[in-house]
């Protein structure tokens, strides 16, 4: 018997978000990836409309990826990243600078996405420091939003569960914006809803009540992906820039999820052609074949904290395993293929098929909501009274057994397949998702 098929001991492994007993009472094992598909443990093809999650964004196994990895690992194992360097972080740097938009191209490498917010968030506080105001110490979040699982992450996130057993320990200086999904408004829209815009004007509010000289940084996602698929209405982010600009507060983007080609662009920032100051990034940059992140940061950012200390180290912060040469070797394939195969343009050409199957799902059982951006798609339950998320949970697992994996939060599934993603996959996993929701109460 292949080793793989043996399920081995599951009591010693802590899972991450996963509800621990029920998993290991009913386990689903991947064994193996290629392109579009993972092989469950049982041999069963499992089609990934999740790109894992959201981050195997030129699908599985790729070539290039194995052997650039494969090259880099037999040449240079490991180098310190301080005070010392080795040339892919650098040339990796470029390859991502040259994504970004224009004038966010300082590149600071992180492991994940939320080094990539711990990072920007420091990097924000250091800046207004070193021009003298220090005093810019808040940051101003938002409801429902994702940014990592760090301290700074959850301070500035809006997802109750993931604060509120922390909650005596988050950052003291934070605010939060309210969220913009709102079904009496905005139910089924086709891309950016119409309605909401005016929800950035409460950015004034807070900065009335705070007063700008007290705030550092507002972030947010442009699109939110963990807490359910939240589209910006048309013009919000517009607001966003204009208010921050304004107050000479920074902006930053979390784009872990929408960095790229997610949306049909290298970032949302472009997609959207609203520029924040800083950038935060990872999944997708590497494929996910390595762990890997990196934030992106306004020049002018990047200059006014590196020319205020006259020599020595500029900025007190870096990880050991910042650009790792594996990770930036996983880096500089991915980027390259995502260039060679133009797989964002290839993005934005899929999405009005994924667009067309996802809104045939506004009739299907159970849906209050269908919405999509790019290559992403959004499908609302109502919930089962008294057990919210039953349903989605129940709708991850048979659809898991007709061999398609989803992801869901609360009673929001979330559909984000990998960019080469073909049509009639497309129309199978749709229909598989109509079936399912048929058969559930
Ligand atoms: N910011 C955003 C916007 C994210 O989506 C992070 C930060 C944190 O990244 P790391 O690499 O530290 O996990 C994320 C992560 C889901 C899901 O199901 C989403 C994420 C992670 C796990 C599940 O939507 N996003």
């Amino acid at each position: 018997m292949n080793k793989n098929t043996v399920i081995p001991d599951l009591s010693n492994l802590w899972m991450p978000f996963t509800a621990n007993r029920a998993f290991k009472h009913d386990p689903r094992l991947i064994v193996g990836a290629q392109g579009m598909y993972y092989t469950s443990i049982d041999g069963s093809k499992i089609l990934d409309s999740t790109s894992g999650l959201w981050c195997v964004n030129a699908g599985h196994g790729r070539q290039e990826i194995v052997d650039a990895l494969a090259r880099q690992s037999a040449q240079l194992d490991y180098a310190p990243g301080f005070q010392m360097g080795h040339p892919n972080s650098f040339r990796a740097a470029t390859a991502v600078a040259q994504l970004m938009p224009e004038g966010l191209d300082r590149i600071f490498f992180t492991n994940s996405g939320s080094e990539s917010v711990d990072t920007a968030l420091k990097i924000a506080l250091a800046y207004h420091r070193a021009r003298g105001e220090g005093q810019r110490t808040r940051f101003i979040g938002r409801e429902r939003g994702y940014h990592g699982v760090g301290f700074g992450g959850i301070s500035v996130g809006g997802i109750t569960p993931n604060r509120k057993a922390f909650s005596g320990a988050l950052l003291p200086s934070v605010d939060h914006l309210r969220h913009t999904h709102d079904l009496s408004h905005n139910a089924f829209s086709h891309g950016q809803p119409a309605w909401g815009a005016h929800l950035a004007d409460e950015l004034e509010e807070l900065v009335s009540l705070h007063d700008a000289s007290t705030i550092a940084a507002v972030i947010v996602e442009p699109m939110a992906g963990s807490a359910g698929v939240l589209i910006p209405p048309l013009g919000y982010l517009e607001r966003l820039r204009a208010i921050t600009e304004k107050h000479g507060i920074l902006l930053i983007f979390d784009e872990v999820i929408t960095g790229f080609g997610r949306l049909g662009a290298a970032t949302a920032s472009e997609f959207f052609q609203v520029t924040p100051d800083i950038i935060t990034l990872a999944k997708g940059i590497s494929n996910a074949a390595v762990p890997c992140g990196a934030v992106a940061v306004r020049r002018s950012v990047h200059d006014a904290i590196i020319e205020s200390v006259d020599t020595g180290i500029e900025l007190f912060h870096g990880y050991t395993y910042s650009g790792h040469p594996l990770a930036t070797a996983a880096v500089l394939a991915t980027l390259d293929i995502y260039r060679r195969e133009d797989l964002f343009a290839r993005a934005a050409v899929m999405a009005p098929v994924l667009e067309k199957a996802a809104h045939r799902l506004q009739d299907a059982r159970h849906v209050v909501d269908v919405r999509n951006l790019g290559l992403v798609a959004g499908i609302e339950l109502e919930p089962r009274p008294g057990a919210p998320g039953a349903r989605t949970a129940e709708a991850f697992k048979r659809c898991f057994d007709s061999g398609v994996l989803l992801r869901y939060t609360g009673d929001t599934i979330a559909v984000s397949p990998p960019l080469i993603v073909e049509e009639d996959q497309i129309e199978q996993l749709f229909s598989i998702i109509a079936e399912v929701l048929d058969g559930i109460d």
